[in-house]
């Protein structure tokens, strides 16, 4: 009894000794060349392929800056990047080979709120910090505290876009037209009802639509009946395009003009719609026109990697991974994702393209919104 008491200060030194030399080492396993993979789940087919198209090439940028600024010694990123092909299962199965497969650091991704409200799921269950670029739904970061966004929530964006067009079209009435069957569509129409009711502006109509329609002329004949100061959209760019092409070819003059959320910010509503997405606005998370000095070097560097300019999923993207890898190295550890979940909470005014950024405390983005319409065929942000 005596002995163990007396050697009770010796251990206690032994162990601090072993906990200071374990850091000493994870710092020496990162000053030599070590690899953090991250797990990339995009829409790069299937209805949401054209926004996982520029978030690829978003998040490749962010990549090769980022690998090539680490030299010889530094930590470097080994992307694995898998198409969830738009659709919940899909996720699932690609989130479970990050997780048991290729035992990434960290999982970026899905496209999708439909997609990250049952595949984050699982990363929670795994204890594997998971971090949404595009996730605008409510409930996602709700799912447990391995889950987390870099994108704005339309609870957050679509409030301003509202008091926007209210102050410039000088709104009283409208109609609301949305999906019914996808996390993000219903969650943005929900997020439409309550800015329109909070701003006093009466909705007509209501009209609803399914994903894969094509033909979307009755309930836009019904909504032109009403007479409407605008139409409000809930949609993804797919049936986003073919609601504002088959509203101008039915008629609807463009003195009425369409209203969209975070579906709509993809150059593909621009060309497929062409003539009729002119004037179009919709509420988004990033300021494209941002003259920070992030800003502008990601879009210089953007334009000329792929020769056309960024949109704000591809802005986003590049954000996401700068956010991932700075909580990988604070973290100190490639394989302890508790250690970098951790550090994903502590990363304090980061310097991105989407501003400083830190989460809140339900790991979420807090940063202002913007509004942009649909000019000369380019997306303008409305100052
Ligand atoms: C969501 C969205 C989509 C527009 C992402 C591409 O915001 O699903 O939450």
């Amino acid at each position: 009894m005596h002995n163990i008491q007396r050697l009770k200060p010796l251990v206690v030194t032994l162990v601090m000794a072993l906990c200071f030399l374990s850091g000493q080492l994870s710092t020496e396993v990162f000053a030599a060349a070590s690899e953090a993979k991250i797990g990339f789940a995009l829409s790069m087919t299937g209805g949401a392929a054209s926004y996982g198209a520029t978030q690829t090439k978003g998040a490749q940028l962010a990549i090769d800056e980022i690998n090539a600024a680490a030299g010889a010694d530094g930590l470097k990123i080994l992307p694995v990047f898998e198409d969830d092909a738009s659709v919940p299962q899909q996720g699932i199965s690609v989130f479970n080979k990050f997780i048991n497969a290729d035992k990434v650091s960290i999982i970026i991704g899905p496209t999708l709120s439909n997609t990250a409200q049952v595949a984050d799921r699982i990363a929670q269950d795994a204890g594997m910090p998971v971090l949404g670029i595009s996730n605008t739904a409510k409930g996602i970061t709700e799912i447990g505290d391995f889950v987390f966004r870099n994108s704005l929530t339309e609870m957050i964006v679509i409030p301003n876009t509202i008091k926007v067009a209210k102050e410039k079209f000088g709104l009283k009435k409208v109609a609301v037209f949305y999906g019914n069957d996808d996390a993000f569509t219903k969650g943005g129409y929900e997020a439409f009802k309550k800015a329109l009711a909070d701003a006093g502006i009466e909705i007509l109509t209501e009209q609803s639509f399914a994903k894969g329609d094509r033909d979307f002329s009755p309930q836009l004949t019904q909504i032109k009946g009403k007479n409407p100061d605008a139409i409000i959209v809930s949609a993804l760019v797919e049936e986003a395009s073919g609601i504002v092409s088959q509203a101008r070819q039915l008629g609807i003059a463009a003195t009425v003009p369409i209203i969209g959320g975070n579906g709509f910010n993809s150059p593909a509503l621009i060309k497929n719609a062409g003539e009729a997405a002119e004037g179009v606005m919709m509420g988004a998370a990033w300021n494209a026109s941002s003259t920070l000095p992030a800003n502008s070097k990601f879009v210089a560097a953007f334009t000329a990697k792929n020769g056309g300019a960024p949109d704000q999923f591809a802005a986003q993207a590049y954000a996401g991974v700068y956010i991932a890898y700075e909580a990988i190295k604070k973290a100190g550890s490639t394989t302890d994702h508790k250690a970098i979940r951790d550090a994903l909470l502590q990363l304090k005014e980061l310097d991105t393209v989407l501003g400083k950024f830190s989460f809140t405390a339900g790991r979420d983005a807090d940063h202002i919104p913007v509004v942009q319409i649909v000019k000369g065929g380019k997306f303008t942000v409305l100052e």
